[in-house]
């Protein structure tokens, strides 16, 4: 007996002013197919997400549209939460940065450095749009690069010459807010400071299981490599966030109180479910998982864990990080219709099919996936329709109304073989291998295919006195299916109940069934389990996704 595990899973939480696009999805589908294959496992796992609600790009962007905040957030939220449900993404609690929890704990964090003697105040000279009454990030700066001279590039690097240089070097400089032209101005900043915790950090980083090696790595070759530079982690006001508890007119930046909306996220639960979130952040038995995406790292790997040991919250045993997505080679765009909505792609077609080619492309290599729509086809078609579903959609026909076989009939050691698998495909989720995982699987349905080629059930039928040969390939068939989607269960969760379904099997049920034939159970009718991709659907996807210029 293994002793169950207590888990507690992020995933990323997504920014309030976009909708979800099929990039963000391999994070979160990744995230989910873990936290099922957990559950499967016995394991107690809390797993939570919720808006990143804070900055600059909010406030504008509800003034634009002549809203308040609270109107915007609200859409928002409620928009992301459905692309989730839809897709089989399952939260326990879907939160918010601006809440009151999120509030209360980003001040006892901030009280903990301040009594650690960690922050300190600094004058940080930024443009100023005089017409906004604004202090602007860069990226709210256009103007002509210093190096190359090509116009209308961001406030801090050039596009066209690839320089990089500070915002006061910009020529003509514009504020993208009101066109006018700012000004430099001067103000006070709150910074953490954090080479006290280099030691520590360098430690966290290397201890193994935390991070990918090659993560691991890249963050030893650039920040651990020098001193760390103080963090600025306040904004003057005007700004759309949480002032700061002991400097009115002082907002925390929106990446303060944005990873510690996880543990509100968490509280929030807590409260409502009769937990205490000490159980889960203080206590070195809850293991601590985050999923995120490649650009985010140096937040997860170097400020989080720094605010997290000063305020006594336990530190993250894992984070998990994804690459980004391109569409068949090329970077998401609008004009080509690569850039899709979770909502444009739920619209034509099923989940599933992404949740398999996502998964069917992770490794425990952090890499960047391509979607490409030819080869997305053919594995779904091939792959899912072909192999998978078939082994059930050429059998179930012929046992309807009777049982399977009891005892389980020889089947040349197939089950068997399918069974000890298992701990290697564990294994594999456990390593977030969805790619192993799917390999084996599709193995193991090659092999079930040839069986049930060889039987021809359907040749058996046309000739006398076979029923009880045809009754033997097809309760060999029917449970060598549902062996394979049981194992697929975390990444296909509608596939495997139907599939139980069909053998007149219901509830929960972990990976027992890889383990022992079903035998005796009475056949259902077939439903129609999954359909092939209609490639008229992708072009369709990608029509509505094109934007002209
Ligand atoms: N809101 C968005 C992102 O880069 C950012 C993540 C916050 S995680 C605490 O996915
Ligand atoms: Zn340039």
């Amino acid at each position: 007996m293994t002793t169950t595990r207590k888990l507690l899973v992020t995933n990323a939480l997504p920014y309030v002013n976009g909708h979800l696009h099929i990039g963000h999805l391999i994070g979160y589908i990744q995230g989910d197919i873990w936290v099922r294959f957990q559950r499967m496992r016995g394991n107690r796992v809390g797993y939570f997400c919720g808006d990143d609600t804070h900055g600059t790009a909010t406030m504008i962007r509800a003034q634009d549209e002549g809203r308040g905040t609270d109107a915007l957030m609200e859409e928002m939220s409620t928009s992301h939460q459905r692309d989730f449900a839809d897709f089989g993404v399952q939260f326990d609690h879907y939160g918010s940065t601006h809440t009151e929890s999120n509030r209360a704990l980003v001040a006892e964090i901030w009280a903990a450095l301040r009594k650690a003697g960690r922050v300190k105040e600094k004058e940080v000279t930024q443009f100023f749009d005089t017409e906004q009454g604004i202090f602007l990030a860069d990226r709210f700066v256009t103007g002509t690069c210093p190096r190359c001279k090509a116009e209308e590039q961001y406030g801090d690097n050039c596009e066209v010459c690839g320089g990089i240089y500070d915002s006061h070097e910009v020529l003509n400089p514009r504020s993208t807010l009101s066109g006018s032209t700012p000004e430099m101005r001067s103000a006070p900043h709150y910074f953490v400071t954090l080479e006290e915790f280099h030691a520590f950090l360098e430690d966290w980083v290397h201890s193994p299981g935390r991070l990918q090696p090659e993560i691991a790595k890249q963050l030893e070759g650039s920040f651990l490599s020098e001193p760390l530079r103080d963090w600025d982690v306040s904004r003057p006001a005007p700004y759309f966030g949480f002032e700061i508890p002991d400097a009115p007119g002082h907002f925390f930046y929106v990446w303060v109180d944005a990873p510690v909306g996880y543990i509100a996220a968490t509280a929030d639960w807590c409260a409502e479910n009769e937990e205490v979130l000490d159980d889960w952040w203080r206590n070195p038995d809850c293991e601590i998982h985050h999923f995120i995406g490649k650009d985010i790292v140096y937040f997860h790997a170097l400020f989080w864990p720094a605010m997290l040991k000063t305020a006594g919250f336990e530190l993250p045993n894992r984070i998990n990080v994804n690459g980004f997505l391109t569409v068949n080679g090329e970077k998401m765009s609008k004009r080509r219709g690569t850039f899709i909505l979770a909502r444009t792609y739920l619209d034509h077609l099923s989940p599933d099919y992404l949740r398999y080619y996502y998964a069917s492309k992770i490794s425990t290599r952090m890499s960047d996936i391509d979607l490409n729509f030819e080869e997305f086809t053919a594995k779904v078609n091939s792959e899912l329709v072909g192999k998978l579903v078939n082994l059930a959609s050429r059998t179930a026909r012929f046992m309807k109304g009777q049982k399977l076989c009891d005892p389980y009939p020889d089947d040349g050691g197939l089950f068997e073989r399918g069974a000890a698998a298992g701990a290697e495909i564990i294994e594999a989720y456990e390593a977030c291998d969805t790619n192993k995982v799917a390999r084996i699987v599709m193995g193991l349905a090659d092999r079930a295919n040839e069986f049930v080629e060889q039987g021809a059930p359907w040749a058996l039928k046309k000739q006398e006195g076979k029923e009880e040969e045809i009754r033997a390939v097809c309760s060999v068939a029917l449970n060598l299916f549902n062996q394979l989607t049981t194992y697929l269960e975390p990444i296909l969760p509608e596939l495997a109940p139907k599939s139980r379904a069909l053998l007149s099997r219901s509830g929960a049920i972990g990976f027992e069934d890889t383990q022992q034939p079903l035998c005796g159970l009475a056949v259902g009718k077939f439903e129609h389990l999954m359909r092939r991709i209609d490639p008229e659907r992708i072009e369709a996807i990608i029509a509505a996704s094109t934007e002209e210029n």
